[in-house]
């Protein structure tokens, strides 16, 4: 599924490449979204166009019995790799994963719940939306989020769950305290009746959790996961939740830490995190070399470095500098940079993601001109706009002589990312 999903973009040929790449026969689009399918090319596989509303108005019919190893979904992902990948799982893994998250989160008919995330990554259409579909729950929908109607929404008082990345809580936390006294009463009144609140597709920082606490009355509830394997990592729903960490595995996970030979280390040292179980997806569509690659003896490298402290699991970082998250996108930084090297004023570039409170990171760009060439951010925003999603267009702009470079003459991206820290950070 890619951006067409929701209300997010604007129509572009990007908005169609998911759909090309995984050779969708069917596109089901709300009314309103079906005009950006005009761009769709007339050779791709795309033949039919049903609206939601026409979906909705034909007859009902049961559902087919489907094997458990059959496809059933592709999500776009990105990677070390300059394309996003699709990420195939099957009717087994979404059945394990929405499974161990009911189970562990102990989801029930009577659960309502909001849904403010996209559909096109596991956080909305996983962990929100099947999960209510499997319990029988109530699901309600934003056409995307708004922190003054999420907050008003929270107010009615009749929600029991809510899941968001960082970047929301810290805009809800904005818009709360932006309100009037009496609208913050009623807004934290609101979250009474929430039986559980949980956070996560990137770090929750502490001060975000302890500012929502003392706000909402609630201890975020954070977990770990991504979209090839769903979720493996939680907190506990009774508990302790630890500030900073992501807790124990998910029933029908496996984890282990390795070092760089594959090897588990020794208990309290860090490795990379690698995940095996029903849970994990199945392939990368069309992308078999990837596969094997993103696998060790069985077991799914995440890529992310943690240890293991306490009985609880703590992420320490990624093992890539080219992977940004930002606002809880996962983007690359080598697509970004792909697609930079085409303007025609720019001579080389480097992407890289710095810390930011609000968004996690923030998207930032160095660049070496061509020879009597300027350019602006705004210029380059505009113009990238055009061609990528809205949260991977560069938010700060450097330009600079020459990129800092080892001796072998790699760009070294730690060194491009102090030239966008205060004078004090770097
Ligand atoms: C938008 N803006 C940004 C960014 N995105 N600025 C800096 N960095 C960004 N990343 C700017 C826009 O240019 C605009 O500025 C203003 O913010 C509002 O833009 P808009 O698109 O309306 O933003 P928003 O609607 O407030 O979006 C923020 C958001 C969204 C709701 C946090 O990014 C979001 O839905 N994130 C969730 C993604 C997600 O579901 N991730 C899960 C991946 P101006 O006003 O100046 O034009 S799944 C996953 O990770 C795994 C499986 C897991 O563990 O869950
Ligand atoms: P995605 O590929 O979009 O599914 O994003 C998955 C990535 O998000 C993981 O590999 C982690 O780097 C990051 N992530 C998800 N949840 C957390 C969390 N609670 N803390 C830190 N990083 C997280």
């Amino acid at each position: 599924m890619g951006d067409l999903a929701r209300g997010r973009s604007r129509g572009s040929p990007r908005h169609v490449a998911p759909a090309a790449d995984a050779d969708a026969a069917v596109v089901v689009a709300d009314a309103e979204l079906a005009p950006r399918l005009d761009a769709v090319p007339a050779a791709s596989t795309v033949r039919q166009l049903r609206t939601v509303g026409a979906l909705a108005a034909e007859p009902r019919s049961s559902l087919p019995d489907v094997p458990d190893d059959r496809r059933a979904m592709i999500l776009y992902t990105s990677g070390t790799t300059g394309k996003p990948k699709g990420v195939v799982t099957t009717h087994g893994s979404l059945r394990a994963q929405v499974t161990s998250l009911v189970t562990a989160w102990e989801w029930r008919a009577d659960d309502r719940i909001l849904l403010v995330l996209p559909l096109h990554h596991v956080h909305g259409i996983v962990n929100v939306l099947a999960c209510a579909l499997w319990s029988g729950a109530r699901c309600d929908m934003l056409g995307q989020f708004d922190a003054l109607e999420t907050w008003a929404r929270i107010a009615r008082g009749d929600l029991t769950l809510f899941m968001a990345v960082p970047t929301i809580y810290h805009k809800l936390i904005a818009a709360w305290e932006a309100a009037p006294p009496e609208r913050r009463r009623e807004w934290s009144a609101g979250c009474g009746r929430m039986r559980l609140m949980v956070s996560g597709s990137a770090a929750l920082p502490v001060r975000t959790l302890e500012r929502w606490r003392e706000i909402s009355g609630h201890t975020l509830l954070e977990r770990y996961g991504m979209t090839e394997i769903g979720m493996a990592l939680s907190n506990p729903l009774r508990g302790e939740r630890r500030p900073g960490f992501v807790g124990t595995p998910l029933p029908g996970v496996e984890v282990r830490l390795v070092d760089e030979r594959g090897a588990p280390v020794v208990a309290g040292t860090p490795g990379e995190l690698q995940v095996r179980g029903p849970t994990v997806f199945l392939e990368y569509w069309r992308r078999p070399d990837a596969t094997a690659a993103a696998f060790q003896d069985g077991w799914f490298r995440t890529g992310d470095v943690a240890a293991l402290e306490r009985g609880s699991y703590r992420i320490l970082g990624r093992s890539s500098v080219d992977i940004i998250k930002t606002g809880g996108y996962k983007i690359s930084a080598l697509e970004i940079e792909e697609v930079l090297r085409t303007h025609p004023a720019v001579a080389e570039c480097a992407v890289v993601g710095v810390e930011d409170a609000e968004w996690g990171e923030r998207v930032c760009a160095a660049l070496e001109l061509a020879p009597a060439c300027d350019l602006t951010l705004s210029e380059l925003q505009g113009w990238v706009k055009e061609r990528l999603a809205p949260y991977k267009v560069p938010r700060a702009l450097s330009v600079v002589r020459a990129l800092p470079r080892n001796a072998l003459g790699k760009v070294m991206k730690p060194e491009v990312a102090k030239l966008f820290r205060a004078p004090h950070q770097r």
